[in-house]
């Protein structure tokens, strides 16, 4: 191996016999920031120029080109090579380029590997086009070249679901030409040298992927395939346009001539890049990761060692939350009350897994075999963590952690999950305060993303860290805020719900609200929500006084969807919900038994009185400091509560409306409406007065 030759601040060239190698140095994933482009583009004209016989393109440290470099979108930029001129230089070059990849080849970094003659890969490496998941298109010639190398079917399924495919699958499909048998990067190295001196000793053809029309042929003017694949995702993708724009750019691949595809790739890409959507999606990749990071809480405090996870409750909640742990291969011991709530709890935690498409017969007893069932809450006695699941009553959960405090062993984590309750409280009956923290996992807790955590006054820096660290080992997005009731979502959540009860009795329909919120981008609204969950939970016939509206409805026999009726009325094949008429009449004798008069409420006043009392409970939040930044609160309504990540939650949705706006309407409701939630917050008042934003507020 020669000197290598620094080509710019991340970019080296070295010399192996003939081969030249260029290597990426970019931490931490390698992204094609401006100093990567112009290291690359002089990495092939020097390595030409030097007499070199072929090029391997290889990157340092744990991944392969990870993609462009999301921080400079809309950002100012060093002037530099642009990606397209570096892609021409690869596969132009008059010598064999071989791409050597490890880790993950995503976005404009398969894009640069697709620009290679030839690529090589080491087992574990994982190829994508994730785009679509920033609310954009591959721009650097992926959405001609990935369906010339794959196929327009694989390459409509990659493009618009964003997913990374293995190297065997990636073999296998034509998008690799060889994969190594060992994963390490010097081997890889190796093997990359080695294949480009087969190329020079066999004269292999220097294979340009956007020669090759083989591949697209079948799918030329065939516009049935692009209409069945638009239908078969149109549940999954509702609202959003950068699925829609990936499929036009692949259509273009199949029907027109590269550069023209080029052409219709550059204008979809342009006009999602400058797109609100897209806007949202990248504001939100940074936000779920900067919620990572707890700014009071070193990067090396030390970590409980989770070896064995205690469950207590196998109820709704319990049983998801156990399946979450065993899926990664941790032991649980899971408690109930009695043997048969323990039986039931297990056996639908069973049938969760049986029903699954994605777990193997022989998956299903491995998993269920990391699952020990007990009555005894001595069994937790050897767990390093213990989860508490009970019903929500504080003075049942108060009585169960003065037992979990004599049971657990020193220095065990003790979690609630409490969807409101006050931590701290619960914390004050133990002995050690300092282990106690919330763990709000949301229903069903095995398919949601998020893990609300819920930080005591007393939590130690440890207990902190080891539960953001064991919600990323169980493959969910944390978010760490403070004690107060309902914490951060459930409390905006209460906020919404007040306004638009107070709106059924004003004479808005059910439907109606539903459907601004649905049209907005959430999976359903709120009367539908509780026709979902049942409309009797918490109910009595014995104590029920037609108080509420749902007390009515339940009087007059209405449960929600387990029997049909609800605030809509169910197809018992389809489970189709249709507006009620007798439900409406209900509502309308029981408002106006109460004095309210009727009217027609627009589609503006819904959608302004649900959501902006989240916005402004959501500053009352930051003001006191429960959440740690404003796009937590964000991460927590998209992953949690199905806020449409195309809006980036409610917090960078309240900035793009602008908050004089917004505040201005809150001022008028409380006006008009008064109520606590109308009261406008200080933080948001003075935020607006400033041009402040509340998605960049830290507390
Ligand atoms: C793209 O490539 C567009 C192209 O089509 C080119 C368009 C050309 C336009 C031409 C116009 C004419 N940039 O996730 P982690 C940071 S779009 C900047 O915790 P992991 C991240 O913020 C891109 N930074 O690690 C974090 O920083 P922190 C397509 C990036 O191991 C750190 O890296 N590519 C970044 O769990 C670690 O990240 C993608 O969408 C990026 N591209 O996962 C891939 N990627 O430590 C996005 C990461 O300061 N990335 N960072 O917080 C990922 O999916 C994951 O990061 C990996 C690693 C799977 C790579
Ligand atoms: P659930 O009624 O379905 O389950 C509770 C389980 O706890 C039951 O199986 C019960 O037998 C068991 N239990 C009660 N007392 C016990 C005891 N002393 N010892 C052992 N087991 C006991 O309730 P759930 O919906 O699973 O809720 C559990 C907790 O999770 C509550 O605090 C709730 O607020 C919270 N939560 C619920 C949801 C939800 O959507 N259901 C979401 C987030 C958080």
């Amino acid at each position: 191996m020669s000197e290598s030759m620094e080509l710019s601040q991340s970019v080296r060239l070295e010399r192996d016999g003939d081969v030249a190698l260029v290597i990426v140095n970019n931490p931490p994933v390698n992204a094609l920031s401006w100093h990567v482009r112009q290291g690359l583009f002089d990495g092939m004209t020097q390595a030409v120029e030097s007499g070199a016989k072929a090029i391997v393109v290889i990157c340092d440290g744990r991944t392969f080109i990870a993609g462009a470099d999301i921080s400079e979108f809309g950002g100012n930029v060093p002037k530099a090579a642009g990606l397209q001129e570096v892609q021409a230089a690869m596969e132009d070059a008059p010598i064999p380029v071989i791409a050597a990849i490890h880790g993950t080849a995503l976005g404009g970094g398969l894009e640069v590997a697709l620009c290679a003659h030839y690529r090589v890969s080491v087992p574990s490496a994982r190829f994508g086009l994730p785009e679509v998941n920033l609310g954009l298109l591959p721009g650097a010639g992926g959405t001609q070249r990935l369906p010339r190398l794959v196929g327009v079917p694989k390459a409509l399924e990659m493009m618009t679901t964003g997913r990374h495919v293995s190297s065997a699958e990636a073999q296998a499909g034509g998008l690799v030409d060889e994969v190594i048998s060992g994963d390490g990067l010097e081997e890889l190295k190796a093997e990359a040298v080695a294949f480009a001196n087969k190329a020079v000793a066999e004269d292999l053809p220097l294979v340009r992927v956007r020669d090759r029309d083989d591949k697209v042929a079948e799918a030329k003017g065939n516009d049935q395939l692009f209409a069945d694949f638009r239908k078969s995702i149109a549940r999954k993708t509702r609202g959003f346009l950068a699925p829609e724009y990936n499929i036009q750019c692949i259509e273009a691949a199949a029907n027109l001539p590269f550069d023209e595809g080029l052409k219709v790739e550059g204008k979809l890409f342009m006009e999602l890049m400058t797109g609100p959507q897209s806007g949202a999606q990248r504001y939100y990749f940074f936000a779920e990761r900067a919620a990572n990071k707890i700014p009071d809480i070193a990067k090396d405090t030390p970590l409980i060692d989770v070896q064995k996870v205690g469950i207590l409750g196998a109820g709704t909640m319990g049983g998801g939350i156990a399946m979450n742990f065993v899926n990664v291969g941790i032991p649980v011991t899971i408690v109930e009350r009695d043997q048969a709530s323990l039986d039931k709890g297990l056996g639908v935690v069973r049938k969760n897994y049986e029903r699954s498409r994605s777990t193997t017969a022989e998956q299903v007893e491995e998993r269920m075999s990391l699952i020990t069932g007990s009555i005894s809450k001595h069994d937790f006695a050897d767990c390093d963590m213990v989860i508490e699941a009970v019903f929500e009553d504080m003075e049942l959960k108060k009585t169960i952690f003065k037992e979990l405090d004599e049971i657990c062993k020193p220095g065990a984590l003790l979690a609630s999950n409490t969807s409101a309750l006050d931590v701290n409280e619960i914390a004050s009956v133990t002995s050690r305060p300092e282990s106690v923290i919330g763990m709000h996992f949301f229903s069903p807790a095995n398919v949601m993303k998020l893990l609300e955590n819920v930080r005591g006054d007393k939590s130690s820096d440890s207990v902190v860290a080891t539960t953001m660290a064991i919600g990323k080992k169980i493959k969910k997005v944390s978010v760490m805020v403070g004690v107060c009731p309902g914490f951060v979502g459930n409390r905006m959540l209460f906020m919404r719900g007040a306004e638009a009860e107070r709106m059924l009795m004003e004479g808005a329909t059910p439907a109606q609200i539903d459907s601004v919120l649905y049209n907005f981008g959430f999976p359903m609204g709120p009367f539908s929500m509780s026709d979902l969950a049942g409309l009797d939970i918490g109910w009595k016939q014995e104590t029920s006084s037609s108080s509420t509206i749902r007390e009515i409805l339940c009087e007059n026999g209405r449960r929600g969807q387990k029997n049909g009726r609800g605030y809509y009325t169910y197809d018992p094949d389809t489970r189709a919900a249709t507006p009620d008429h007798e439900v409406e009449q209900l509502i309308k004798d029981f408002a106006v038994s109460k004095g309210h008069e009727q009217r027609e409420v627009t589609e503006q006043e819904i959608l302004e009185r649900l959501l902006y009392p989240m916005v402004n409970e959501g500053a009352k939040i930051l003001e006191e400091k429960i959440a740690i930044r404003g796009s937590d609160i964000d991460v927590v309504w998209v992953n949690g509560y199905g806020w449409p990540v195309y809006r980036g939650g409610p917090m960078h949705w309240a900035d793009s409306i602008g908050l004089a706006e917004i505040v201005s309407k809150i001022e008028s409701y409380n006006e008009s409406l008064g109520g606590k939630h109308w009261d406008l917050s200080p933080l948001l008042k003075s935020l607006a007065e400033s041009g402040g934003q509340l998605q960049t507020h830290a507390s």
